[in-house]
C-alpha cells in the first residue's frame, strides 16, 4: 500500500508541509497560536513518522519464525533526548533545520525544548541506551524491555551550595515518541501462596494463588539505527489496575476500595529509585523488578508462539540479557512460566532458561550487590521462592558432588544467604541461571573472577567472558560535537560514524599536520566557548575559555573521589596564593553529578566543592587563574555540552572500584586527555592511546588491597605530608565554611579515621600528576597532538564493537551488516 508521502519524504519541502500538518492535526493549532512546545511536538511527530516504516519492518522480523532476537532487560534506560538523535539517524538534520527556519522557527530552540526521559541513574542506564543505538545500527532484532517510570531521576538544583532534589515531571507536556499499545498487556501477580495438585495426567503440579495483581501496559519508543532501514523497539511497561481484580469490589459496591486498588497498582511504575546502589529491602523495588520482568517474559513467550515456534526452542529465538541483577528474577520467572503455566518439565525448562539468559555484572562494590530479606521475598513472591529453593538444591548438590567435603564452598555459593537474617542473593541467582557471566572491562572481569564471583569462577570458569563497555559515537560525537565531526569527515569521509573501530584511526596521521592541529584547536576552543556560555547561564560564574578545562562529571560517590579532586584544588589554590600565580597554567575545574538523596557524605562533598568555589572564585588574587564550578543537574542533555569542551578528563576512582566507566570513553573520543588511575576501562584506554598520552597516577588495585591488609593508617600520611596537612586543616578549621568547624567534620573525620577510598594514599601522586598536566598544557601544539591521538585511537570503545562481542560470545547470533538507507 502507498503511504502518505507527507509522512515519509525527507526533503525540507516535505518536512515543512508535515510540520504544518502535524501542528494542525495533532496539536490542533496554527502557526500564529503555536507555542514553542507545539512546534517541538509537531517536529517530533514529523520525525517519528519517518521512523515507522523501519519500525514495522522490525515488527515483521520479530514475527518471523527464523529470527533470533535480543531482549535487553534493564530497569534503566537513560536515552537522552530523542529529537536530535532521530534527525541524525534518519539523515535529515539539514533538511529539518531548513524546514523549521522556513517556518520562522529555530531548530536549536526546538531541540532545547525536549525534556529528556531520565529513566536511569547513570552509567548503567546510559550504557543500555548506547547498546540500543548500536543494536539498531547493526540491524540486530532487539527489544529493550524496562519500566516507564512516571518520574525519572530527580532534577538537581543547588541552593546555598547544597543539592536540592525536585521531582522530574518529564511527561508534563506530553511524550511524542511513545506509542501506547493498550492491547499489549499482561497480568502480573503478587503475594498469596501456592498449592500443589495433580493434573489430568496425574502429574504433580503447583499453582500460585496470588492475593493481588496488576496489569502492565506496553509503551513503545522507536529506536532508529544510524541510517539503517529498521528501527528497534524500546518497550517500557506502565503499571495499571487490572480489571478482573477490582471487579469484586465494584460488585459489592465498594467503589472507593476499587479506586484505591487502582492507585496502589499504579505506584509500581511511579518512580525510579534514585540510588546507584540498592537500598536493602525496599519492597516496592522488588515489585518493580518483578513487574517488568514478568511482563517482558510473557511478551517474549507470546511473540515466540505468534511466530509459530514452540517453547521448546525458546532459546533458539531469544537471547535475554540481564543488565545487572535488577532483572535477575527472570531466571525464576521463566521457569515458572514454562513449568507452571506451560506444563513443561523442570529439566527442560531449566536448560532453556540457562541457554536464554546472560548476566552482566556492573559492580564490585559488595554493598551494591542486591540481596532480598527472605520474609519480604516470600511475602511478595512465594512461588518464586520455592522455585529458587529448588534451583539452589539442585545446584548445591552438583557442587557437593564435584567438590566433596567442601561445605564452606557450598555455603558461599548458595543463592540463599543463611547468615544472620536470611536473604536471597540476586547475583547468585543470575550467575546460576545464565550461560554467560560478563564483566564490563578487562580489569573488572578479572577482579570478578578473583573476588565477588570467585567461587563461581572456580566451579564454572567457562561461563565467564569480558565485554568491555562502549559508547555510541552517534550521540557522543556526531550529535554532541558537530564541529569535530565536520573536521574529521572533511579528512576521512563519514564512514567512521558507523565503523569507528575501523575508520577513526585514519585521522592519526593528521596529528603530524600543523594545519590540522590548528583546526583541531579551533574546534576545541569553540566548544569551550559554548560551555563557558552555558556555565554563565546556569551558575552565573564567568570562566575563561582559554584556561585548561578540567572536568569531572559523574554520579557523586566516595569511590569516584570527587573529594580527591577537591583536595587538589585547595592545594592548588594555596600554591597560587603563595607564588602569586607566577608561571601558572590557568585552570577551570568543572564538576557535575547527582548524589543519591540519602547519601549524606556525597551531599557533603557537593557542599564542599561549592564552598571551595565560593572562596576561590571570589579571591581577586587567584580567580583570574583558577575557577571552580559545580554545574547543576548533570544529565544526558547537559552532558552534550560538556564532553566536547574538555581538555582534561578526571577518572580518578580508587583502583579496583570503578567497574568500567563510560564517561572516560566519551571524553577521550572528544579529544580530552585523561588523568586517571589504573581502574575500569582506564586501563584499556591507556593501552589504546599510549602511556605517553595519558596522565597516570596512583595505587593499582592490587596495591590498594595489599596496603589495606598491612594496616593503612591515613593519619600517618597526614602527619608526614605538609601540603596534605595544610589542605585538610583548612577544611577542618572552617576556612571554607565561614569559620564553622562542624560543617565538614564528618568528611574530615572519615578521611582521618578510615579513608576507605585511599585519598591520602594517592594524594601526593595526584598532585604531582596534575603538575605534569599543567606543564604539558603550556605547550598547546603538543597538547593538540596528544588530543588528536586520543581521539584517533579510541575507536574500539564504540558500543558497536561491544555489541558485536555480545552477539558473538553471548547471544550467539550473527549481526548482518546493516543495509544503509
Ligand atoms: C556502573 C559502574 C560503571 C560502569 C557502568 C556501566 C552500576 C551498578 N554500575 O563503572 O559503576 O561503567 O555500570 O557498565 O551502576
Amino acid at each position: 500500500m502507498e503511504h502518505s508521502r507527507t509522512r515519509t519524504v525527507t526533503t525540507a519541502e516535505a518536512i515543512a508541509t508535515a510540520l504544518i500538518d502535524n501542528l494542525h492535526y495533532l496539536q490542533a493549532t496554527v502557526p500564529r497560536y503555536a507555542t514553542r512546545n507545539d512546534w517541538y511536538m509537531a517536529l517530533a511527530y514529523t520525525v517519528r513518522e519517518r521512523m515507522l516504516e523501519g519500525y514495522i519492518g522490525r515488527v515483521d522480523a520479530l514475527s518471523s519464525p527464523d529470527t533470533k532476537a535480543v531482549a535487553y532487560l534493564s530497569a534503566e534506560f537513560l536515552t537522552g533526548p530523542h529529537l536530535g538523535n532521530g534527525l541524525i539517524a534518519l539523515g535529515i538534520w539539514d533538511a529539518a533545520r531548513d524546514a523549521v527556519s522556513r517556518l520562522g522557527q529555530d531548530l536549536d530552540a526546538l531541540l532545547a525544548q525536549e525534556e529528556e526521559p531520565g529513566l536511569g541513574n547513570g552509567g548503567l542506564g546510559r550504557l543500555a541506551a548506547c547498546y540500543m543505538d548500536s543494536l539498531a545500527t547493526l540491524d540486530v532484532p532487539a527489544i529493550g524491555y524496562g519500566i516507564r517510570y512516571e518520574f525519572g531521576i530527580f532534577d538537581q538544583a543547588i541552593r546555598d551550595g547544597w543539592q536540592i532534589e525536585m521531582t522530574d515531571k518529564w511527561l508534563r507536556f506530553g511524550n511524542p515518541w511513545e506509542i501506547v499499545r493498550s492491547e499489549v498487556t499482561y497480568e502480573v501477580k503478587f503475594g498469596g501462596r501456592s498449592e500443589g495438585f495433580l493434573d489430568e495426567q496425574g502429574r504433580y503440579r503447583v499453582r500460585w494463588l496470588p492475593d493481588r495483581a496488576v496489569k502492565g501496559v506496553a509503551y513503545d519508543t522507536p529506536i532508529p539505527g544510524y541510517r539503517s532501514k529498521t528501527t528497534n523497539l524500546l518497550r517500557l511497561w506502565k503499571a495499571e489496575a487490572t480489571e478482573s481484580f477490582d471487579f469484586d469490589a465494584f460488585n459489592v459496591g465498594d467503589y472507593y476500595r476499587a479506586v484505591e486498588q487502582k492507585v496502589v497498582s499504579e505506584t509500581i511504575s511511579k518512580v525510579l529509585y534514585p540510588n546507584d546502589e540498592p537500598e536493602i529491602g525496599q519492597r516496592l523495588r522488588l515489585a518493580q523488578q518483578y513487574f517488568f520482568v514478568s511482563c517482558s517474559l510473557q511478551d517474549m513467550i507470546r511473540l515466540q508462539l505468534v511466530r509459530g515456534n514452540t517453547l521448546d526452542e525458546f532459546d533458539t529465538h531469544w537471547a535475554a540479557q540481564l543488565n545487572d541483577t535488577h532483572p535477575s528474577i527472570a531466571v525464576a520467572e521463566l521457569i515458572r512460566l514454562l513449568v507452571d503455566e506451560h506444563q513443561m518439565d523442570w529439566d527442560r525448562a531449566w536448560a532453556i532458561t540457562q541457554r536464554t539468559c546472560g548476566y552482566t555484572n556492573h559492580t564490585l562494590l559488595s554493598e551494591a550487590l542486591e540481596k532480598w530479606p527472605l520474609p519480604l521475598f516470600r511475602n511478595l513472591l512465594p512461588r518464586h521462592l520455592e522455585i529458587i529453593y529448588e534451583i539452589n538444591r539442585r545446584f548445591l548438590d552438583a557442587v557437593r558432588q564435584a567438590h566433596p567435603g567442601d561445605d564452606e564452598l557450598a555455603r558461599r555459593l548458595s543463592i540463599i544467604d543463611e547468615a544472620g537474617g536470611k536473604s536471597v542473593r540476586m547475583a547468585h541467582l543470575a550467575s546460576v541461571g545464565s550461560h554467560a557471566i560478563n564483566g564490563v572491562a578487562a580489569l573488572h572481569t578479572e577482579l570478578l573472577t578473583r573476588t565477588v564471583l570467585g567461587d563461581f569462577y572456580r566451579v564454572m570458569p567457562g561461563k565467564f567472558v569480558n565485554v568491555t563497555n562502549g559508547v555510541t559515537p552517534r550521540r557522543w560525537i556526531v550529535l554532541s560535537n558537530p564541529r569535530l565531526s565536520a573536521l574529521i569527515t572533511g579528512r576521512i569521509g563519514d564512514a567512521w560514524i558507523s565503523n569507528l573501530e575501523g575508520e577513526l584511526a585514519r585521522i592519526e596521521p593528521f596529528a603530524g599536520d600543523a594545519g590540522f592541529r590548528h583546526e583541531w584547536q579551533t574546534v576545541k576552543a569553540d566548544n569551550k566557548r559554548d560551555l563557558a556560555r552555558f556555565i554563565k547561564e546556569r551558575t552565573g560564574v564567568v570562566v575563561d575559555p582559554a584556561s585548561l578545562f578540567d572536568i569531572q562529571v559523574k554520579r557523586l560517590h566516595e569511590y569516584k573521589r570527587q573529594h580527591l579532586n577537591a583536595l587538589y584544588l585547595i592545594t592548588l589554590y594555596r600554591h597560587l596564593k603563595a607564588t602569586q600565580g607566577r608561571g601558572a597554567t590557568p585552570r577551570t575545574a568543572i564538576f557535575g553529578g547527582k548524589a543519591a538523596p540519602g547519601y549524606r557524605m556525597a551531599k557533603l562533598i557537593i557542599k564542599l566543592i561549592n564552598s571551595i568555589a565560593e572562596v576561590v572564585n571570589n579571591d581577586p588574587d587567584v580567580s583570574p587563574l583558577m575557577k571552580v564550578v559545580f554545574l547543576p543537574d548533570f544529565n544526558a542533555k547537559n552532558s552534550q555540552y560538556v564532553y566536547p569542551a574538555a581538555d582534561l578528563s578526571e577518572q580518578i576512582s580508587t583502583a579496583g572500584k570503578e567497574a568500567s566507566g563510560t564517561g572516560n570513553m566519551k571524553f577521550a573520543m572528544n579529544g580530552a586527555l585523561t588523568i586517571g588511575t589504573l581502574d575500569g576501562a582506564n586501563v584499556e584506554i591507556r593501552d589504546a592511546v599510549g602511556p605517553e598520552n595519558f596522565f597516570l597516577f596512583g595505587l593499582t588495585a592490587d596495591e590498594v588491597v595489599r596496603y589495606k591488609s598491612t594496616g593503612y593508617a591515613p593519619r600517618t600520611v597526614y602527619d608526614s605530608n605538609p601540603a596534605l596537612r595544610e589542605t585538610i586543616d583548612l577544611i577542618a578549621d572552617g576556612f571554607f565554611s565561614n569559620g564553622d568547624r562542624e560543617l565538614f567534620r564528618p568528611l574530615v573525620d572519615s578521611l582521618m579515621g578510615r579513608d576507605d577510598y585511599m585519598l591520602f594514599a594517592d594524594y601526593q601522586a595526584y598532585v604531582e600528576c596534575q603538575q605534569r598536566v599543567s606543564e604539558a598544557y603550556l605547550d598547546p601544539d603538543n597538547w593538540a597532538r596528544m588530543s588528536i591521538l586520543n581521539s584517533a585511537r579510541v575507536g574500539r570503545f564504540s558500543s558497536d564493537r561491544s555489541i558485536r562481542e555480545y552477539c558473538r560470545d553471548i547471544w550467539l547470533l550473527n549481526p548482518v551488516t546493516a543495509e544503509r538507507r
